[in-house]
């Protein structure tokens, strides 16, 4: 069982995401939808056809990455992006992966939503001899050398980042984990990140959000039922934490207060939960690396040698956040 291990490459992930221009798009019975460059995918004979799959729309995380993704791999750049967004369904990115070998692309290219279960595609990707660039989330099988280069966040640092703040500033907290996708990389390694700092004794109560805002307002209502005497809150993303505040409020009680609520992600609405004092600490997890992702792609197709990993630059956040400094952001 291969686990993806980090290398810290560490590299500012900063770009425009700017307009966009489609000419196509389609969506087929699985329930993904399929979107190609200007042009078509049978693009000019000299571009370079990547298929992406996308695992979903689930998160403003995940908006901000497709939105960086769309605006660096276009005709301009030399791509001919086929992308397709899963609805979060592994069963819709398997298809899209063999949909991509039939159409002979030149690179596949995606983020799993959750780790396992990709040993036969893998396989047969390898097999048609087609490169994998792992795009965020991370994947455990037993294929030999199964993806040429992966670029993402240090998820465990991130949790390991949340739990030190947590164990300096609430050192007795009674603590509920609101965790994203089950088996999820980010999941899997924020957890342990998180759980090995605090310590399995500080956390009474776990559940996933799915990492979409509604289910994590629906974890948190029934955690409120649960554990009446729980104080903090540490969400695995921005969009769940947004929905347990929802239902805190819902219950009478203060978010940012009466529950210290610590996420992960830092779009735009979690920072403004931060400076609004509904939460109490963001740790970043940066979406905006289109243009990393092809220029790997591009050294990729050449031949050229690129790093086993490419991890993404995370920052931290806390209430001292000023508005400018959100307006600013990216995303
Ligand atoms: C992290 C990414 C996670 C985000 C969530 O790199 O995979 O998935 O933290 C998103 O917002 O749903």
């Amino acid at each position: 069982m291969i686990r993806r291990k980090f290398a810290k490459v560490g590299l500012a992930a900063v770009a425009a995401v700017s307009a966009l221009t489609l000419a196509a798009c389609s969506s087929n019975g699985g329930g993904s939808s399929t979107e190609t460059t200007a042009g078509g995918n049978g693009g000019d004979g000299d571009l370079i056809k990547v298929g992406f799959s996308q695992l979903g729309a689930e998160s403003g995380w995940r908006t901000a990455n497709t939105e960086s993704v769309k605006a660096s791999l276009t005709k301009e750049n030399g791509i001919d992006l086929i992308f397709v967004d899963a609805q979060q369904k592994q069963e819709n990115q398997i298809k899209a992966l063999r949909d991509f070998i039939a159409q002979d692309v030149d690179i596949i290219a995606f983020s799993p939503v959750i780790e396992t279960g990709w040993d036969e595609v893998l396989q047969e990707i390898k097999d048609a001899e087609i490169p994998v660039v792992l795009v965020d989330r991370t994947v455990d099988t037993t294929v030999e050398d199964p993806y040429v280069t992966w670029i993402g966040a240090d998820f465990r640092l991130e949790g390991e980042m949340a739990g030190e703040w947590v164990k300096e500033n609430y050192p007795d907290a009674k603590i509920f984990e609101l965790q994203g996708t089950l088996g999820s990389g980010a999941q899997v390694d924020r957890e342990e990140g998180f759980d090995a700092v605090v310590g399995a004794d500080k956390i009474i109560g776990k559940a996933t959000g799915n990492f979409t805002r509604a289910e994590g307002k629906t974890a948190v209502e029934a955690a409120l039922q649960a554990y009446p005497d729980m104080d903090l809150i540490f969400a695995h993303n921005d969009d769940m934490g947004l929905g347990a505040i929802e239902a805190i409020e819902a219950a009478g009680k203060k978010p940012g207060e009466d529950i210290i609520i610590v996420t992960v992600d830092a779009v735009r609405d979690g920072l403004q939960a931060l400076h609004d004092g509904k939460f109490n600490f963001v740790v970043e997890c940066n979406p905006v690396f289109g243009d990393q992702i092809v220029d790997l792609v591009k050294k990729v197709y050449a031949g050229e040698e690129v790093p086993k990993e490419t991890i993404v630059v995370d920052a931290t956040f806390d209430q001292s956040i000023t508005q400018e400094e959100i307006d600013a952001r990216l995303y």
